[in-house]
């Protein structure tokens, strides 16, 4: 980087509104929290993360340049990822002790402090006089800063596993159903009809999965790094699906993706 280009970056940041500041500075801050949570939590930096890394750093490159029109492409983009990212990542929402919440929580926050601050600084351009946040934006930042550490804070309480009091040579002499890059080793899980059914899951991801069998009504959380238990009756034989039933992970009707077959034989006798 010339020096050149680095004054033309810091006059493009001092003459950008303070709201484009604001929405700049959000984006940017997305991109570290995926960054470094990501890290942090054990997780791989897939194609999936590197996205959103790279959508924060957009708004900044295109801030600096001082472009009349950048707020509002990084306004539009912001906003249509806010929204995408929303319906993918609702579903987690619903599960506070998991690692990934201390990072979808202050990633959706920032996503949208810096759509709201781009459409502002979008506005004040257009109306081109006021270049000042107004009052409220201030106390909106604060507050949703204060929820955002409270989100946090419930993500790091340790959680009570869901294979607690459970000895260790109890669950390594259950059957196994290990899920590994995104994929059930097990293809196929044999069962008897009438039996209670222990299975031990083990996810070896940083990212969560499920066991789920639409059919048997069983739906168990597998957490990321950890072991859990699936605990069912099956009655009727036959061939059933089970699958990851994490919002992406795979299309049971359509075989596609963390899928597999549960197969209840007969009763014995
Ligand atoms: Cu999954």
């Amino acid at each position: 980087v010339s020096t050149e280009t680095v004054a033309v970056g810091m006059k493009g940041w001092r003459g950008m509104p303070t709201l484009g500041k604001v929405a700049v500075a959000a984006l940017l801050g997305m991109a570290a929290v995926v960054l470094v949570g990501t890290l942090l939590i054990g997780g791989e930096l897939d194609a999936f993360s590197l996205i959103f890394v790279g959508i924060g750093l957009v708004p900044g490159l295109l801030g600096a340049s001082g472009w009349r029109w950048a707020m509002a492409v990084v306004a539009v983009l912001s906003t249509l990822l806010l929204v995408a990212l929303s319906l993918f990542l609702g579903p987690e929402l619903a599960r506070p002790h998991e690692p990934a919440f201390g990072i979808i929580v202050p990633v959706l926050a920032l996503m949208l402090v810096g759509a709201v601050a781009a459409w502002g600084a979008t506005v004040q351009n257009y109306l081109g006089g006021e270049r000042r946040a107004p009052r409220w934006v201030s106390y909106a930042l604060v507050g949703l800063g204060g929820l955002v550490m409270g989100a946090v804070a419930v993500g790091l309480i340790p959680q009570q596993g869901a294979v607690a009091g459970v000895t260790q040579e109890v669950m390594a002499g259950l059957p196994e159903v290990r899920t590994h890059e995104f994929a059930f080793s097990q293809g196929t899980v044999r069962v008897r009809a009438g039996e209670t059914v222990l299975l031990r899951l083990v996810n070896e991801d940083g990212s969560a999965h499920s066991f789920d069998i639409d059919a048997l009504d069983v739906h168990a959380y597998m957490p990321s790094k950890e072991q859990s238990l699936a605990m069912f009756q099956p009655g009727e034989p036959g061939a059933y699906v089970f699958y990851c039933g994490i919002p992406g992970h795979a299309d049971p009707e359509a075989g596609t993706g963390m899928v597999g077959t549960l197969i209840v034989e007969p009763a014995a006798g």
